[in-house]
């Protein structure tokens, strides 16, 4: 039996990547962090919270990473775990520093030391192109970050491939454009907007408040993404791979996929701050642009180049954007409907 070790199970990709692997005969290792709150709401969703052993885990402390590695000696390592929120990472850059990019390097240098065999993925991201030099953007554009959180990933990705090249580790990084699904933390747009709506048209009346609603994403589904990043740990060789899907919209055409789909009907009026989103059949406001979510620097737009992985990994994302729009609504709508 495999034995896999994902960091950051909790999250997003954790959860969907624990029941892949599962459901793939591995033995699976989730790492959680001390809280005050048990959090496993996502795998027990997932319906798979029995089948992974929780190990207590924080990707600051060097002394604990080394005690779960040595104890698991695992065959698989999948990085998720950091502070993946770009919008809190200006109010945090020491942390995020820390936890993305020094985090990294203390499981690489405990593998090194206590399971040299095993292979490691690192979660690197789109956010490392900022602003972009090239469109679309693949395996060899040039980076530039526009917040901590892209510039703490940065050090994470070139940390990896280091490691690769001095020590002839299997270590490869995914550099995955946006990955969306119901089961999204509530503050990233894309949630924030299914929420939101679903939650209007079960009758609240507060308007859903929005920042830079022109800033343009290539978004795909998590639950494609993460076979993507198992794929690239099943390679003979390490490599870095750039997953994608290769469409682009806007957070505006975001909206509007996910309104279409509970059925509301959005025509804009006004310009930049004073915009408003206006639900066309009962009148109301349902959508305002608040300033204080601007970010000091934005990243406009990205679109990623997934050639690589196409036809290395055999890789190919199932899921587009209206269907992923869809699918969170109506999961929000349904989540919502049965609190009420
Ligand atoms: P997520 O839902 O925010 O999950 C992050 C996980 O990291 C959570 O389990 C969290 O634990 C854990 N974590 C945070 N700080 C930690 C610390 N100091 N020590 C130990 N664990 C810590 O993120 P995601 O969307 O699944 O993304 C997974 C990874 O891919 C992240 O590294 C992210 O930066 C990267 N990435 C994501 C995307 C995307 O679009 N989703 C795209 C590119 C790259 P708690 O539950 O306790 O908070
Ligand atoms: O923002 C704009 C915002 O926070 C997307 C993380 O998984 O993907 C994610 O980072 C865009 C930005 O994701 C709001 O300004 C407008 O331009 O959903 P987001 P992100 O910053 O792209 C990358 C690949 C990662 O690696 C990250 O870990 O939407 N936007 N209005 C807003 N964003 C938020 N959150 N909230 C708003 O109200």
């Amino acid at each position: 039996m495999k034995k896999a070790l994902i960091t950051g199970v909790t999250g997003q990709d954790g959860a969907y990547l624990a029941k892949f692997l599962i459901e793939r005969g591995y033995k699976v290792y989730g790492t959680l962090r001390r809280n005050s709150h048990f959090e496993t709401e996502r795998l027990e969703i997932l319906g798979i919270q029995r089948a992974v052993e929780l190990v207590d885990f924080e990707l600051g402390e060097i002394s604990c990473i080394q005690r779960v590695i040595r104890d698991v000696v695992p065959d698989e390592v999948y990085n998720f775990a950091a502070q993946s929120f770009v919008g809190s990472s200006w109010a945090q850059p020491i942390y995020v520093g820390d936890v993305n990019g020094l985090g990294v390097v203390r499981i690489l240098e405990s593998l090194r030391n206590f399971a040299p065999e095993a292979k490691f993925y690192q979660a690197s991201t789109s956010e490392m192109f900022g602003k972009v030099r090239e469109t679309p953007q693949n395996e060899n554009t040039p980076f530039h970050p526009r917040s901590p959180y892209g510039v703490a990933k940065v050090y994470g990705h070139f940390i990896t491939m280091n490691f690769r090249e001095s020590f002839g580790m299997h270590a490869s990084c995914g550099i995955c454009f946006n990955h969306e699904s119901p089961l999204r933390g509530v503050e990233f747009v894309t949630r924030k907007i299914t929420r939101g709506l679903a939650r209007i048209k079960l009758g609240d009346a507060a308007p859903l408040e929005l920042g830079n609603i022109d800033s343009k994403r290539d978004w795909g589904f998590a639950g494609d993404f993460v076979e993507g990043i198992w794929m690239m740990l099943q390679q003979p060789k390490p490599d870095d791979y750039v997953l994608a899907t290769g469409k682009v919209s806007s957070v505006r055409d975001f909206v509007l996929y996910a309104a279409n789909a509970l059925g509301m009907n959005i025509e804009w009026q006004g310009q930049g701050a004073s915009e408003r989103g206006i639900d066309r059949a009962t009148g109301n406001t349902i959508l305002a642009i608040n300033e204080k979510l601007y970010r000091p620097a934005e990243v406009d737009v990205l679109c990623g180049d997934f050639s690589k992985a196409r036809t290395t990994l055999g890789w190919e994302p199932k899921v587009d954007v209206r269907t992923l729009a869809e699918m969170m609504a109506k999961s929000d709508y349904d989540l919502l409907k049965r609190l009420k």
